[in-house]
């Protein structure tokens, strides 16, 4: 446990016992002999990979699934020997650190499985074959090019065929034409594949959506990321709700200044906000710098339980409120998250934007410290400055 210091007056509340309840709604909803993944590539979706990582699979997860060889090799490093796949492309001479690091990773393409010096191999080569369904991405789209990829797995003894995937593009929407479409090419494709590899290979195949949505449908493993962390997948699957979920994510901050501003005064870069009679108004120490983009002027966050709108133009790091009456210096500011009765959802934050909840979390930068709550306590507090 690490309680690196920090000096400001913002953290992002990171609830693992809410990863841990996200987890077991929806290992109870599973075949019992569905296997998870937990996601927890970029950062973990912002809210931290190595304590996501050890958290899920505390909590039922079996596998961890990350886009990257670097945030791998990160999880190894931290000590972590749960399965590690690599879902992108990471390029073939970078196969062999994968293979010392027990890394699985993602093959498409015949031409990078011929340019790996096998004889640098310290260990197998572990190789999850990605199938293009219908997510139009990366992955191979027909027998043909399966073949030549099995064809040179074939060759070599240290390459080793662990799992065949694919990706859903459309799981989190009400109409389920595309995602049966990319299931029937799916159960083509496997079909082909156990005419002509003898070997047992694992499939995974449900991203949070069609894991939650379709249980029943899933195969040997399914891929939990958003809902993991506590978000439904589109307002479809909310509205849906397949299970109960708990947003691990909050983010917090204390007022730093607070004044009494005359009728007609402007406030911020550009004077784009001008009271319209006396304000009280407090300044936040959160910007943009901090992941809270300039967009979010005009959106309201809580003081006191109560929803105080964003006023001006939100600097790199500071922005103003205006306040219902006066507060004290140091009066705690949800941005995301619960005060009282009211409660500012990352869906909240994503719709104001026009974008997805998946964004919001990843995009809360590396200057705001992640303080990690578990049955009420603190065990851990990470800061990345
Ligand atoms: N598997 C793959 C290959 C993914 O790319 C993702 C998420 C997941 C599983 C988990 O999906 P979920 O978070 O909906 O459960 N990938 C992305 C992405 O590339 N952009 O947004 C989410």
């Amino acid at each position: 446990m690490s309680q690196e210091p920090y000096y400001r007056d913002t953290w992002a509340e990171i609830n693992l016992s809410n990863i841990d309840f996200n987890i077991k709604q929806l290992r109870n909803r599973l075949k019992e002999e569905t296997g998870i993944y937990a996601v927890v590539k970029a950062n973990g979706y912002g809210h931290g990979d190595i304590q996501i990582a050890e958290q899920a699979l505390e909590s039922g997860a079996d596998r961890l699934a990350v886009s990257l060889l670097d945030e791998a090799i990160k999880l190894r490093r931290s000590g972590i020997n749960a399965p590690i796949l690599v879902m992108g492309w990471i390029r073939p001479q970078d196969a062999i650190a994968a293979s010392e690091y027990d890394v699985a990773v993602t093959v498409f393409q015949k031409e990078w499985l011929e340019q790996i010096e096998t004889e640098k191999l310290k260990n197998p080569l572990k190789i999850h074959m990605k199938w293009d369904t219908g997510m139009g991405r990366i992955g191979i789209r027909t027998t043909d090019e399966m073949d030549e990829i099995l064809q040179e797995i074939n060759k070599h003894p240290d390459f080793k065929l662990d799992a065949i995937f694919t990706h859903f593009a459309t799981a989190d929407e009400e109409e389920t034409a595309y995602f049966l479409k990319q299931e029937r090419r799916l159960d083509e494709l496997l079909n082909h594949l156990q005419k002509v590899w003898p070997e047992d290979v694992d499939i995974h195949s449900g991203n949070s959506a069609a894991s939650m949505r379709f249980p029943e449908r899933m195969k040997q493993f399914i891929r939990f990321g958003i809902s993991m962390y506590g978000m439904y997948p589109s307002g479809d699957v909310k509205r849906e709700k397949p299970i109960e979920l708990k947003p691990a994510f909050s983010l917090h901050s204390h007022l730093i200044h607070v004044k009494k501003v005359p009728a007609g005064e402007s406030l911020s870069y550009g004077a784009t906000y001008t009271t319209s009679e006396e304000e009280w108004i407090g300044t936040v120490p959160v910007g943009y710098a901090d992941g809270w983009i300039r967009k979010l002027q005009g959106f309201e966050i809580l003081v006191d339980g109560k929803k105080q709108p964003i006023v001006g133009r939100i600097c790199m790091d500071q922005f103003m409120i205006r306040l219902d009456q006066e507060y004290s210096i140091g009066s705690t500011v949800t941005l995301i998250g619960k005060q009282k009765e009211e409660e500012v959802h990352m869906d909240d934050v994503a719709e104001y934007l026009e974008t997805i909840n998946y964004e919001i979390p990843c995009t809360i930068s590396y200057r705001v410290p992640r303080m990690y709550v578990k049955n009420g306590h603190i065990v851990e507090v990470e800061n990345a400055v």
